[in-house]
């Protein structure tokens, strides 16, 4: 039978039972824990204990800040000190560390692999015994809906591109549940900081498909007055922070946001989005160690979609994948099936509880794969088999799955199907059109907005830029005005 849970709050006391989370709460309430008992002599934190394991559960560790022992969960977490070989242990800032006498190293890795957080099988079917976070026939419908409205916009967009109408695209296909059905979960108020590859959050948010369209074609109405390349799309009435190519420099500024949510006491998280490959930069490491220390309320989505442009996951880490980092920092994790849009929506609504109530930050390793090349300057079947891609394509599909599940709960029909693809592909074709008729941004525009008073030395380019472009009017576009 499959078990529904309206109310989210279930999963969490569920959650937290089965992570004996409830243990660590009632043991953090030891009045002694962080805090200094006047009964207990001084003594070094380097010294042995030989009393009885019982007498360390209100035992305060004294010469340390009592703040540091309280910020610090394994400082918590006395039930493994008492469990230690003769009661040995050494008193260290963090929490009581038990002696062994064994040379014990420990494993690279785990027996076995952290399994994955699925909802629907391959069919649409729910699987026997899943829980999940329950989605009205409404919000369903605008998920699906909004899943093939990404599809139809980066099959248009993508052969744009191709005709040489735009400069450069990527699609997200393959990745439309992780986009939408995260975004379904969320608040407008919580704060994206995306990479690139997470459009459907902000379509989502109701960003129309001529704001999309006046970006790709860098026209007049785009926010970004064509500064930036095609995809790099921002909206503050979204709250989407503006998508940068440097690769997750996104995610500290994430955790800074989030930890001003947090003191202002905000109902609202900060959702981040990354890949695979954002993983082997430093920031990563960073942004979730700083989290961790700084309590902040911020979700880590990595879509680990096997590959960084031609680099397999294989040539990035060694580790099971990225939600065992989690642990590492003290940094709640799940890894998800990111091809089951309520597999996706489910933790992600479950995630957002607990970072906001509980103030802590929460990482989502969503498995799913890259079905599209990288970009438009990608091929890549130059380094990934043919099969490999269809099988993910035919057997995978998140689109297809999910459209299986409304069919079968009687939301959706054939008609339904055919009536939102022609009116999705007819509503993006004319919102390329619109763009394309805009004006361009005048040249004067890559100079504003930096400083109040340009300097001198913006001017000097500024003018040998408009020099240039008389001299060789040929390489330059003629529809931006001078
Ligand atoms: C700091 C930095 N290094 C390298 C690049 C070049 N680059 C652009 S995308 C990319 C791969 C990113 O892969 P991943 O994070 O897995 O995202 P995916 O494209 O798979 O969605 C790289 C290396 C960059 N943009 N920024
Ligand atoms: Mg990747």
């Amino acid at each position: 039978m499959t078990l529904r849970m309206k109310n989210s709050t279930n999963i969490l006391k569920q959650l937290k039972s089965k992570m004996g989370l409830s243990s660590l709460i009632n043991q953090s309430s030891c009045s002694s824990i962080g805090g200094h008992s006047s009964r207990m002599p001084l003594k070094s934190p380097f010294a042995n204990d030989l009393r009885s394991p019982d007498s360390y559960l209100c035992y305060s560790p004294t010469l340390f800040l009592p703040h540091r022992f309280e910020s610090i969960q394994a400082g918590k977490q006395v039930d493994s000190v008492c469990g230690s070989v003769n009661n040995q242990f050494l008193d260290f800032p963090g929490g009581k560390v038990a002696f062994t006498p064994e040379m014990r190293f420990i494993s690279e890795s785990s027996d076995e692999r952290i399994p994955c957080y699925r909802v629907l099988d391959d069919n649409g079917q729910p699987i026997f015994g899943s829980s999940f976070v329950e989605v009205s026939e409404e919000v369903s419908i605008k998920l699906y809906s909004d899943m093939v409205r990404l599809q139809t916009m980066d099959t248009i967009f993508y052969e744009a591109q191709r005709q040489g109408r735009i400069s450069f695209y990527l699609t997200s296909s393959g990745e439309e549940a992780i986009n939408i059905a995260s975004a379904a979960a969320l608040t407008n108020d919580d704060i994206i900081f995306p990479q690139y590859r997470e459009p459907g959050v902000l379509l989502w948010r109701g960003f129309s498909l001529q704001e999309f369209a006046n970006q790709c074609f860098g026209n007049k109405a785009d926010y970004g007055k064509g500064r930036q390349m095609p995809i790099h799309y921002g909206s503050n009435k979204h709250n989407y922070f503006t998508v940068s190519s440097t690769i997750a420099t996104q995610l500290p500024h994430a955790v800074g946001a989030a930890y001003s949510l947090k003191m202002d006491r905000k109902d609202a998280c900060v959702v981040t989005y990354f890949g695979d490959g954002g993983t082997s930069e430093g920031d990563f490491h960073a942004a979730l160690n700083f989290a961790a220390v700084m309590e902040a309320p911020v979700i880590f989505v990595c879509r680990n979609n096997g590959w960084a442009i031609s680099t397999p996951t294989s040539d990035q880490f060694r580790s099971d994948g990225v939600v065992v980092r989690g642990k590492a920092y003290g940094v709640r994790s799940i890894r998800v099936d990111g091809n089951d849009a309520l597999a996706m929506y489910s933790a992600i609504h479950t995630a957002r509880e607990m970072a906001i109530s509980e103030g802590r930050p929460i990482l989502i390793e969503a498995l799913t794969y890259r079905v599209g090349h990288h970009t438009t300057s990608d091929d890549s079947t130059k380094y990934r088999p043919v099969d490999e891609i269809e099988w993910w394509r035919t057997t995978q599909d998140p689109v297809t799955r999910f459209r299986k599940w409304i069919e079968n709960n009687g939301w959706w029909s054939s008609n339904n199907e055919s009536e939102i693809r022609s009116s999705a592909r007819k509503q993006i074709l004319h919102a390329i059109q619109e763009a394309e008729k805009a004006e361009k941004p005048p040249v004067a525009e890559l100079f504003t907005d930096v400083y109040n008073i340009p300097p001198l030395n913006l001017h000097e380019q500024e003018n040998l830029l408009r020099d240039t472009v008389k001299k060789h009017p040929q390489d330059y576009p003629l529809d931006v005005p001078l």
